[in-house]
Order: C-alpha cells, then structure tokens, then sequence
C-alpha cells in the first residue's frame, strides 16, 4: 500500500503519526472534564494512535504487507499492547493517570488499521471479508461507552441533587473504584468500595457529579460499615481553583470520621465545607472532587458502602 511512496514521505508521515501520539498522550484536555462523555471523546485519540502506529510500522518495513492475515493480525495487536502498557506506565511516572481502558483504545486502533487493510489487501476474498467484518465490529463497537455515559449524564441531572445512591445502572462509573451493589442484608443498591490493606491515603472518589452546589446548604450521606472493627475515614472536598493552587493541603476541606459497624449517617454544612482552613471560600459553583480515604496502612483490605449522597 505505501510501496509506492519515497522515503521523505514516508518519515514525514510517520513523523506527524508521532507528533499526533505525543499530543494526545502528554497534552493537557485543560481543566477536569466534569462530563465522562466528554473525556471519552478525548480518550478516543487513543484509537488514533494505535492505528498511525500500525500505518507508521507499514511505512517504515513495507514487506510487512506480504506477511500471513495471522501474523499481520499478531502484529497489530502485539504492537498495540506494547505501546499502550508502555505509554501508560509513562504517564504514570510522570504524574499522570494511567488506565486500561487507553491500553483497550490504542489496541482497538491497532487492529483497526490492519483488518481494513487486509480487506482489501488479502490474497484471499473470505479473509477480505472477514477482515471487514471484524473491522466494522470495532468500529461499532466505539460509540458504546460514550452512549452509556451520555444516558447516565442524563439520569444524573434528573436525580440531582442526588449525588449517588445506587439507584442508576452506570452509576458506579461515576466513581474510582466502586461498585453498584446492596451491603449485607438490604436489597436497596449502594456503591460499595473496598480500600486496600498497607497503603496510605488509600480510599474512593466520586469524580464525575453535577459541579454546581450553589444554593444548597447541607451535603449529607450515609456509609455501610460490615465487620466488627470501627474505621477512621477522612473526606476532602476541593474545588477546581484548588488545581490551579497546586493541591494545597489548607487550601481544601478536610473532615474526620469514625465509622462504626452497621450504618453511619452524616450531614455537613456547607458553608463550613467551602471555608478552607487557608482563608479562602471554594468556588461552590465549580466544586471537583470529593475523596474518602484511610489515614492509616490497613492491615486487611476493608470495604464500606456509600449510599443516599445529596445535597439539600
Ligand atoms: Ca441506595
């Protein structure tokens, strides 16, 4: 397919292919994207790079093209997987978030770029057809999260000012690590989230609500405690001029808790919430995150679950 093209055009394009990868992946989308649909989007770049790697990859070592469909396919998704790891763990060095879901993404456009070749390369007509097929799958495949996310964004702004009660079947997307289950003995669903043992700060957040708490004056929840054991939990509360402030610890709210087995009821007051200990007032109208998380190393892995979050 690129046989025909010099070697300047060749490193030219496989230049721009790098260039499009190292924007996308260390380029900053700005400030938080509150909507998940929205940071879908953005994450959809990753398709991008996974496909200019395989095109880059022909580019450069045209006799690729005469290797077997198998090996083609091998390929791509070897080489998709490898980037992908790889790429994260380098965010991750650096700061920033590392997911699988990317990894899934560059793989995706890996194997993307090969099956629409090879359905129109390969020697045979049923791989060619084949190769399409699978390549339409994928590509139908795409929009289903962004859907997902699209119809809870919806259901988040019916359900507000419920912040998160598990009554939503994507709900639990919502948060880092959480899942939409009823603690022992209830049929009623929470999100329930297990911390794991011998690492601080370790904990949940609820990442993705609606950012506006103007007019609201309590924040209140309730926090399912199994086992026999009490638990100390903090909360932070930021805004997104936090960010901006560079994570300064005065410059955001901070509540003890002691939980004790069974339920445990909490309601705060706002007002108090958006006074940081620094002097400043959060900016109720863009509040970012919210963050449960042990002070302590845990010596086993505990798990709580946070049920009927709202604002009143
Ligand atoms: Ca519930």
């Amino acid at each position: 397919m690129f046989a025909g093209l010099n070697l300047k055009t060749r490193l030219a394009l496989a230049f721009l292919a790098a260039a499009i990868a190292g924007f996308a992946l260390f380029g900053d989308a700005g400030d938080p994207l509150p909507l998940r649909s929205q940071h879908y989007l953005w994450d959809l770049g990753h398709v991008l790079i996974g496909a200019g790697l395989v095109l880059g990859l022909h580019l450069l070592h045209p006799p690729l093209n005469r290797l077997r469909p198998l090996w083609r396919i091998a390929l791509a998704l070897a080489a998709g997987l490898a980037f992908g790891i790889a790429s994260e763990w380098l965010q991750r060095q650096i700061g920033r978030e590392a997911s699988w879901r990317d990894v899934g993404l560059d793989v995706t456009g890996a194997l993307l770029c090969e099956w629409l070749q090879l359905s129109r390369q390969a020697p045979r007509a049923a791989t060619r057809r084949a190769s399409a097929f699978a390549a339409a799958c994928l590509a139908l495949a795409l929009p289903l999260p962004w859907l997902a996310y699209h119809a809870d964004e919806q259901a988040q702004r019916d359900d507000f000012p419920i912040l998160a009660d598990g009554r939503q079947p994507f709900e639990a997307g919502r948060w880092d690590r959480a899942e939409r289950l009823p603690p022992p003995g209830s049929d009623d669903p929470a999100l329930k989230t297990c911390i794991a043992p011998g690492q601080f700060w370790a904990g949940a957040s609820l990442r993705y609500f609606p950012v506006d708490w103007r007019g609201y004056r309590t924040l209140s929840y309730r926090v399912y405690l199994p086992g026999g054991q009490p638990l100390r939990l903090v909360l932070r509360i930021d805004d997104l001029e936090h960010k901006r402030r560079g994570y300064a610890y005065n410059d955001r709210y901070h509540a003890s808790l002691m939980l004790k087995p069974g339920w445990n009821a909490f309601r705060l007051d706002l007002d108090k919430v958006l006074q940081t200990p620094g002097g400043r007032r959060m900016d109720a109208a863009r509040i970012h995150h919210l963050r449960w998380f042990t002070p302590l190393r845990l010596a086993r892995e505990t798990c709580v679950f946070f049920d009927d979050l709202r604002l009143d």
